[in-house]
């Protein structure tokens, strides 16, 4: 066979789509009924759907992994560099759909499947969601793996294999009750279970310090319990079926051999309590989106899957360079996901120092060079802090060898600053005080050698607000990639009509080069397309209609304006906001029932923190208030109120197609970047929004002219909090804020139960409005009032529509991808042999 390598991704993507496998609808159909028979003992008469999709599967996956082992061997035999991408979540969602899409045999699929008397859409409704993740952070994760066999780069995902992902949410009497997601308990048809690889993970113990025959200090940790990490792959297919590459997640096990002894000599309870321990890492996600402060077991599992992901990157890159590691760091490339998996910095130390006895100058020089960290979040609350006690127990080692990481860093510090010791405490990667504290964020800037934000504006903040002096010590090392999303699954596959209207108008080669969808530019003002282009933006909001009512039991009328906000409940993300302006219109038609406007469904979505108390109220007063507007035959119809439960990614996938505006409200300076903001104007929905985090770039990409934006920006909200704000002087002055917010005391929405949602108001109020929810709350209103007016003229509604779509190139994950290997991993493309 011959290799083909590619030099820059970039010549890929310039050429057309290639020819994915072409399988025959006949072979599909043998496929699937063969596996019917021979692997799940059923037959076409007595299967239901569940036995279907997992036939289905099974068929699938063949050719996905005819594709895996041919990937493997181009990368083996071309000892290609490669980037690994350490997230402690990985969203996923399901993968049939996306699997038939990216290797080019949805079709043929779903016509073998009607020949045999089934519906796909049906079957594929029996996948759970691979839901590895809480939001934003985790899905991101899952775009990029997407983008990265797309682009036929040589990546490996590595994460946790969580027995629970994120719980599934039940809403019951208006409240949030979590329950457990257990999205195995059948089987998962498309992970592969590695034994041939486990990993031993060392935990606990002391640190003995020993001198070496050179006279050269050793030190040997002695570990007090050893776990076994068990690596299950998914495949991850590119776009075209050519590469595939995969996503490799740690299952913790208890250490056979270690047991024995005491369960021999009758310590059967005992040794199954060790087996417990050990199971229990990979056992659940947290389901916190901030930082699970001095949790012992989010460090554990942070170590867990941070070692047994470095041991195997080892023993590959050992398998083609032996014992010599000076080609470690140009070979291998790790993307830290946050600060969740920086503790792999100290532990690659370990290993150099300890295991392979290079001196600490040659070790630092390898593991800086081969770590880069992304920052998601400003917030304060959420920067990963870690008690030193607790290190010192669990990881007694490392602990040792962030404070000599840390005394070299404070010798740089002292030749820039000398003499300053109030800098030395801000960069320190020990934060002194009574619990001395390890910076989880201060050690990854340290160890990597480059750093990014995720939005212009975020990267900004943090150069200016969170690292400068870091920023001024290694001009260079802080920038700037954009979040993105995959064109495949966020339109493609979850948007099938608009898809197909964007092939038959434009060609089928977007999904691959989304910047083609500028040339939808040209048809904005054809009357004919805006008519096929809202008549499909129509009929997905039938189908979500039908969804609703099988969900909530609420009737929504198509013809309403439905607005959405999908995303974790989150004060900063401000879904109070949007509740204080729904009441506010509910008391405008109230007063007038005549009050102008067009009707509309206000549809949300979001699970909170189990642990976030007003994060619940919120979802708590939504579905109050809800419940009384839509029992409400004053409104006539013209405003409604949905909560839909379990939000996910299997959702959203139904939401977003069906949306016409996307609420992307978070105090400016806060969101990071966001990246439903971008699947939503992909799909023709219209933002209202701040400008923060990424909508600021999809403002400048779509005009201000097809975008709703209203509020303070970062630089008014500094001013505000510096000149001191008081949002009394908002309830005070504004009648509507008043009267809203003194509603929120009455019983008005949760009848016999006065005051039940009193702490809305009050955390507004006393509470200071750590967010600016009131400062904001009037040039709020008055966008809505300009998106109430531009939906009626429908005319300029589709094209301001027409053109979100059309102005999305800039969003694609792809250019995400292309801007890391770009300004980050200097990766070189290899394509896969026939
Ligand atoms: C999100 N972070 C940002 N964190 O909030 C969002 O603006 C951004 O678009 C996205 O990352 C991708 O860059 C986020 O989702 C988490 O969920 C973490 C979970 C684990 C604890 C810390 C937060």
């Amino acid at each position: 066979t011959s290799k083909t390598t590619t030099k820059t991704p970039k010549a890929r993507l310039s050429t057309p789509i290639d020819k994915s496998i072409k399988l025959d609808k006949k072979i599909i159909k043998d496929a699937i009924v063969r596996h019917l028979h021979c692997s799940l003992g059923t037959d076409e008469n007595k299967a239901n759907n569940h036995a279907w999709w997992k036939a289905t599967c099974a068929a699938v996956q063949e050719q996905v992994l005819e594709q895996l082992r041919k990937t493997q061997k181009s990368h083996y035999l071309n000892d290609t560099r490669a980037v690994h991408y350490f997230s402690a979540e990985f969203l996923m969602g399901r993968l049939m759909s996306n699997n038939l899409h990216n290797l080019g045999m949805f079709e043929q699929t779903q016509q073998a499947l009607t020949e045999l008397g089934v519906n796909l859409t049906d079957i594929m409704e029996e996948e759970p969601d691979m839901a590895l993740g809480n939001g934003g952070l985790g899905r991101l994760a899952a775009c990029f793996i997407d983008s990265l066999a797309t682009l036929d780069l040589p990546a490996v995902g590595y994460g946790l294999h969580y027995e629970h992902g994120l719980f599934r949410q039940e809403i019951k009497n208006g409240e949030q009750i979590e329950r457990p997601d257990s999205w195995r308990d059948y089987g998962n048809p498309w992970e592969i279970c590695r034994p041939e690889s486990i990993q031993e993970i060392p935990l606990y113990g002391y640190v003995e310090t020993k001198y070496g025959d050179n006279g050269r200090i050793k030190k040997e940790w002695h570990p007090g319990l050893i776990v076994k990490g068990l690596p299950w792959d998914i495949p991850v297919v590119g776009y075209g079926g050519k590469t595939v590459n995969v996503l490799r997640l740690w299952q913790s096990q208890a250490s056979d051999y270690f047991n024995w002894d005491v369960f021999n000599a009758g310590g059967y309870l005992d040794a199954q309590k060790e087996n417990v321990q050990a199971e229990t890492i990979s056992k659940v996600l947290y389901p916190n989106d901030e930082t699970e402060a001095g949790k012992e077991l989010r460090l554990i599992q942070q170590y867990f899957f941070s070692a047994c992901s470095l041991k195997d990157i080892i023993r590959r890159y050992k398998r083609a360079h032996g014992d010599n590691w000076s080609r470690f760091s140009s070979q291998v490339v790790i993307q830290l996901n946050d600060t969740h998996p920086a503790i792999a910095i100290p532990e690659l130390m370990r290993i150099l120092l300890d295991r392979a006895e290079l001196d600490w100058d040659t070790a630092w020089a390898i593991s800086s060079n081969t770590f880069a960290y992304t920052n998601h979040t400003l917030l304060p609350e959420a920067l990963e802090k870690w008690p030193a006690r607790m290190f010192e127990k669990i990881l007694p080692r490392h602990l040792e060898i962030i404070y000599e990481i840390n005394h070299r860093f404070m010798l740089e510090v002292e030749k820039v600053w000398p003499g300053n010791v109030a800098m030395k405490q801000k960069l320190s990667i020990i934060e002194e005080g009574s619990d001395k504290m390890v910076r989880m964020g201060n050690l990854s800037v340290v160890g990597s050698f480059k750093v990014n934000g995720v939005a212009e504006i975020h990267s900004a903040l943090v150069k200016k607000n969170l690292f400068p002096e870091f920023d001024h010590m290694w001009p260079g090392k802080l920038t700037n990639v954009t979040n993105g999303i995959t064109p495949r699954r966020w339109l493609k596959a979850c948007n099938p009509k608009l898809s197909n209207l964007i092939d038959d108008k434009i060609g089928s080669d977007w999904p691959l080069d989304l910047n083609k969808l500028q040339e939808l530019a040209n048809y904005a003002d054809n009357a004919k397309f805006q008519k096929q282009f809202m008549q499909i933006k129509f009929e997905n909001k039938q189908a979500l209609a039908i969804e609703i009512k099988a969900l909530t039991g609420i009737d929504v009328d198509p013809k309403a304006i439905f607005d959405v906000q999908i995303k974790r409940l989150h004060e900063y993300k401000r879904q109070h906001l949007n509740l204080l302006h729904i009441m506010a219109l509910y008391r405008r038609l109230l007063a007038n029932p005549n009050y102008d406007m067009h009707p509309r469904v206000f549809i949300f979505g979001a699970k909170a923190a189990p642990g976030y108390k007003l994060a619940k109220d919120i979802i708590y007063a939504i579905n109050q208030v809800a419940t009384r507007i839509n029992n409400d035959k004053r409104v006539n119809g013209k405003l409604k109120v949905v909560f839909l439960p379990n939000y996910r990614v299997s959702l959203a996938e139904k939401i977003i197609p069906a949306a016409d505006v996307s609420e992307q409200i978070s105090t400016a300076g806060k969101e990071a970047s966001g990246t439903g903001n971008m699947k939503l104007s992909l799909n023709g929905a219209l933002t209202i929004g701040t400008l923060d985090g990424a909508n600021i770039e999809i403002a400048e990409e779509v005009g201000d002219e097809n975008i709703f934006i209203f509020g303070l920006t970062v630089d008014e909200i500094d001013a505000l909090h510096k000149t001191g704000y008081n949002p009394f002087d908002y309830y005070d002055n504004n009648r509507e804020i008043k009267a809203i917010l003194d509603w929120l005391e009455t019983d008005y929405f949760t009848p016999g139960k006065p005051g039940a949602l009193a702490s809305l108001k009050h955390s507004l109020l006393e509470g200071g409005d750590p967010y600016k929810v009131l400062a904001d709350f009037e040039s709020y209103s008055a966008a809505h009032e300009k998106v109430d007016a531009a939906y009626k003229d429908t005319t300029r509604w589709a094209k301001m529509a027409i053109l979100n779509s059309a102005k999305m190139g800039k969003f694609t994950s792809d250019r995400s991808i292309k801007d890391y290997v770009e300004r980050i991993w200097k990766l070189e493309a290899c394509k896969v042999d026939e």
